[in-house]
């Protein structure tokens, strides 16, 4: 059988009496032969919203109808629907949803809905009922900014159904710096009212200063009793921008003998600033020192009467750095006997290098004096 077993137009009633076999749906009779293994849902066809009534000043509500044209069914058999909220009822200003439900003998359910519109015609808008503060937060650790949570500001309207919302929304993550947070209160009719605060996010992490390769120990430079300090220092900061690193001395700059200690201080856009931990750089003092001038053999006669002469030489070192000492076998000034002394002299400079020299003291009877240039 065909055709369509059930038309109705306004529907105000909950039971459909599908009197008819199988609805055609595309043609095709879709209700099974067992109509209890049926599982197509019935169907529901919404007719228009009737223009109703207005609230009057003061009132946020108005009765409104629309139709249910028409319930059917692929199978026959009472179908129940209802919807809610009811044709005819008082609907609040605003948009409101209906929803109708249909279930079919074999319990399957379909549904159909349309929007109630109903204007406010006298809108007030809503008041917030306080301004929200001003927050201010310190940025969370490593980030540069924060999630802030702020309480929702409450709106008052002289009808039902207002709603705040903020944007950026509470639980959002601020940037460093000051931020709007603008609040908007929309009552049921599309009135708005807007309220601010600010957000004020600070940074208070100062960058992180990190040690890489340092060369602690290192010599002097040839000629200086200073050698290069040379280390890898870096710093990063929670915040894009420049960050700032100073350290004292600086890299390849020349240090004195001995331990130097090195202090970085990393600065950030906020002025924040993070002094590292210290680290010392030994520079020592490897070179040796040498005879300046080189100690020359010395010839002379003997004293009158005596078989010796008292000789005065010449033994200086010179080193890179200060503090030589120079300590001969036998001191100038000192008398050596007739024959050939050999005088040894170290100089031996503040670190521990040692230089060696020799020199020949031949005091010779009736001779005079003869410089003897190795
Ligand atoms: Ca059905
Ligand atoms: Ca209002
Ligand atoms: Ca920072
Ligand atoms: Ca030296």
């Amino acid at each position: 059988m065909q055709g369509r077993n059930f038309t109705r137009t306004a529907l105000t009633c909950c039971v459909a009496l599908l009197q008819a076999k199988a609805l055609v749906k595309g043609g095709v009779a879709t209700c099974p032969a067992d109509p209890s293994a049926d599982t197509e849902p019935p169907e529901i066809i919404l007719g228009d919203v009737g223009v109703g009534d207005r609230p009057a000043p003061g009132e946020c509500t108005a009765v409104r109808t629309y139709d249910v044209i028409e319930v059917r069914d692929n199978c026959p058999g009472d179908v129940t629907w209802s919807c809610v909220p009811p044709s005819g009822s008082s609907f609040p200003i605003g948009d409101t949803t209906v929803t109708c439900t249909a279930t079919d003998v074999a319990g399957n359910t379909g549904s159909a809905s349309l929007r109630v519109w109903v204007q406010d015609l006298n809108p007030v808008p809503p008041v917030f009922d306080v301004v929200p503060n001003d927050v201010s937060v310190s940025t969370d650790q490593g980030q540069c900014g924060a999630v802030v949570n702020f309480t929702v500001p409450t709106a008052t309207d002289d009808c039902p159904g207002v709603q705040v919302s903020c944007s950026p929304e509470s639980g959002s993550t601020f940037s460093v710096g000051t931020t709007t947070v603008t609040c908007t209160a929309t009552d049921a009719g599309g009135s708005t009212a807007s309220a601010e605060f600010d957000v004020n996010v600070r940074d208070l992490w100062a960058p992180n200063i990190t040690l890489g390769d340092v060369m602690r120990e290192t010599a002097t430079s040839p000629g200086l009793c200073e050698g290069i300090v040379v280390y890898d220092v870096s710093a990063i900061d929670n915040c894009p921008g420049d960050v700032t690193l100073s350290c004292v001395p600086a890299n390849g700059s020349l240090v004195p003998v001995g331990d130097n200690r090195v202090d970085c201080t990393a600065t950030d856009v906020a002025g924040l600033a993070q002094s590292g931990t210290g680290f010392s750089v030994t520079v020592r003092d490897h070179e040796n020192p040498v005879f300046d001038p080189v100690p020359d053999d010395v010839t002379v006669t003997n004293d009158p009467g005596q078989c010796g002469a008292a000789v005065d030489y010449v033994a200086n070192a010179a080193d890179n750095c200060p503090g030589v000492q120079v300590v001969c076998s036998q001191e100038s000034g000192t008398t050596f006997s007739v024959g050939t002394t050999t005088v040894t002299c170290n100089a031996t400079d503040a670190s521990g290098n040692k230089a060696s020299s020799e020199s020949f003291v031949v005091p010779r009877p009736f001779s005079t004096i003869i410089s003897n240039v190795p």
